[in-house]
């Protein structure tokens, strides 16, 4: 099995002014992210909006980022919904167009509890795709559904025979440390909270998805190669480089903000859908201001090296 490693970038939707679909502004997106040292692409997860997207925006999406990246680097398309049905053909769709890899969440409308019911769900919906890998995404903050991974894993290679791993966006660490172990570290578990990247390098991580990959991946570059070198200090200031950018990111709606400061770095992506909207023009600008004071439009862009530093 090939392993995801480095930075995966959990990908934004670019929508225009009214709301739709902008997807000229992939191609520059996915330049953008492979100039900046992304290794991977995870397409409509919950940084994609996947969820707010009708499925065939989905479609839509997850095409283009198969052709902008030219096998490149993997794609790994979301396909979760509260449909089975429907996720089961996006995984059929991922698979059609040439995607790398699938990955879903669990429904979360109604609740999944129990092992059992996770398996016969995800089986459900691997199986519309089952010559790609198939990656559970686990992200209990959000579906509701916080069943044992270690579990999950164990029961469902039985049953899914594409089930390669997880997209792991829980903060049980040592759950993490476990399912990275298991079976002679069978599984590709990869991380999924960008703030707490080093404490995942340091359980066994090779490999992390997520959204501020997007705008900042040349300082993580910069702190997986310190941990890898075994410069832990430098590795844990510049993991608290990021923990601020990601506070100061969290006083306005998250992702909306995310796009906002894509949209200072040149990439024009727009907002998101409702819920979660777009920012005022006020908002951007202290944004920008917040941003700027912190320094992340000097370290966040900087490719220096670890000795350099
Ligand atoms: O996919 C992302 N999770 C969500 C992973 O968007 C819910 C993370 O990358 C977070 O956005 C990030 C900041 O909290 O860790």
């Amino acid at each position: 099995m090939n392993r995801l490693t480095n930075l995966i970038a959990a990908t934004y939707t670019p929508l225009n002014a009214a709301g739709d679909l902008n997807l000229d502004q992939v191609e520059p997106m996915v330049e953008h992210l492979l100039e900046s040292g992304i290794t991977g692409l995870y397409v409509c997860g919950s940084t994609g909006e996947g969820m707010s997207l009708s499925t065939d925006d989905r479609r839509e999406v997850a095409a283009a980022y198969v052709k902008a990246a030219a096998g490149r680097v993997p794609v790994i398309i979301q396909v979760g919904h509260n449909s089975l049905d429907e996720a089961r053909q996006l995984s059929a769709h991922a698979q059609e167009i040439g995607a790398d890899i699938i990955s879903a969440t669990c429904p979360s409308y109604f609740k999944v509890c129990t092992v059992e019911g996770l398996v016969d769900c995800m089986a459900e919906v691997a199986s519309g795709a089952p010559d790609l890998p198939f990656y559970y995404y686990h992200i209990p903050t959000l579906t509701g559904s916080n069943i044992d991974m270690v579990d999950f894993l164990t029961q469902g290679a039985k049953q899914i025979s594409n089930l390669a791993g997880l997209k792991y966006t829980a903060a049980t660490l040592h759950e993490f440390q476990e399912c990275l172990g298991l079976q002679d570290g069978r599984f590709d578990v990869v991380w999924g909270f960008d703030e707490m990247l080093l404490g995942a390098l340091a359980t066994g991580a090779t490999a992390g998805i997520g959204s501020t990959y997007n705008i900042a991946a040349p300082l993580y570059r910069r702190l997986i190669e310190a941990f890898g070198s075994g410069y832990v200090i430098e590795a844990r200031r510049l993991q608290a480089l990021s923990i601020n950018m990601i506070r100061t990111l969290n006083q306005y709606p998250f992702h909306p903000a995310m796009k906002a400061v894509l949209g200072m770095k040149g990439l024009d992506v727009g907002g998101c859908r409702l819920p979660q909207g777009r920012l005022s023009d006020a908002d951007v600008e202290s944004l920008r201001t917040k941003l700027t004071s912190i320094g992340f439009f000097e370290w966040s862009v900087s490719c220096l090296t670890t000795s350099d530093s």
